[in-house]
């Protein structure tokens, strides 16, 4: 088993939410509460540490320099005693912005994008705007406003849909059948920020209407993309003021996944589990 049959491209912008998930996913491994735990020692762990320090004092951590590029190593295994090797990344979140707004792809990115089996794309929808478009408004409105000294932004949702085409296109994936590899995982990240009509729903439909072009293009292109919630903090930290709640209990019983038919978990851990399973099915013991 090559340590790249299970590595997983986590893929998000600056501030979804991909440090503070990290550190708390290393503490369920740690602790072994969920359905893969920590089995052997861990490398390049200091980037997750540190911010698990400041959840352990009930506080954020900061912001990941822009220019950093950590891959983590985390010895895993199963319920079943299957064992994997995780590579668990940490990066300043512009990279991925900046490969999006010059269509250009930096080496390292590029070998990462080949060699993952996974894909786990990390959305924060509070941080994404729906553009007026046919979509929001009716098509009356737009066609009797001026385009004028308009300037054009791409939305959010198409820049997301440009990003997926820019990696699958480097991976040179026939997209006229369904994509099997890589698979692709979308977390939903900060689900508690959700209004609460919103918070029970299935993750999938929350999807559909919150960025329904982003949607259909995923499950046009996967026939089975994973499409899971994700609230690695459960609550909004902030970074001075301590939450007594944490300090008392502990990060460790805070945080939980959003299933895809909408029940909440506390195994932080399943995300990782499925797309493991599904994509690197000869894993031996
Ligand atoms: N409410 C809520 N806030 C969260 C959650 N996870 C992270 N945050 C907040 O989101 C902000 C960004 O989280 P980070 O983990 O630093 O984001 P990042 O993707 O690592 O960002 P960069 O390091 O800039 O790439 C932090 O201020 C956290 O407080 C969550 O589950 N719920
Ligand atoms: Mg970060």
């Amino acid at each position: 088993m090559s340590v790249s049959d299970n590595s997983i491209l986590l893929i998000g912008e600056s501030g979804v939410g991909k440090t503070h998930y990290g550190a708390q996913l290393l503490n369920r491994l740690m602790n072994g509460a969920g359905k893969l735990r920590m089995d052997g020692a861990a490398t390049n762990l200091q980037p997750f540490e540190s911010a698990m320090g400041r959840l352990n004092e009930g506080r954020t951590a900061d912001h990941t320099p822009t220019t950093t590029y950590i891959d983590s190593l985390w010895p895993i295994s199963d319920e079943n005693g299957t064992k994997a090797e995780l590579v668990w990344p940490d990066y300043g979140g512009e990279q991925i912005k900046t490969m999006s707004s010059t269509r250009q792809i930096p080496t390292a990115w590029r070998d990462r994008v080949l060699d993952a089996p996974a894909w786990l794309l990390l959305i924060r929808l509070q941080q994404t705007r729906m553009s007026e478009d046919i979509f929001t408004r009716p098509l009356s409105g737009i066609t009797g406003a001026s385009i004028d000294n308009r300037e054009v932004q791409i939305s959010d949702q198409a820049r997301l849909i440009e990003l997926l085409q820019m990696l699958i296109y480097i991976r040179s994936e026939s997209t006229t059948k369904p994509l099997v590899s890589p698979r692709l995982g979308v977390l939903l990240s900060c689900w508690d920020e959700l209004g609460t009509d919103e918070l029970r729903r299935p993750p999938a439909k929350v999807l559909e209407s919150r960025l329904p072009m982003f949607s259909s293009f995923i499950h046009s292109l996967w026939s089975e993309p994973l499409v899971l919630g994700l609230s690695a903090l459960g609550r909004a930290l902030t970074p001075n003021n301590s939450d007594t709640d944490y300090v008392v209990q502990g990060p460790e019983h805070f945080g939980y996944v959003v299933l895809p038919n909408g029940d909440h978990t506390p195994d932080l851990t399943q995300p990782i589990q499925s797309l493991l399973a599904a994509s690197a099915p000869k894993v031996a013991g």
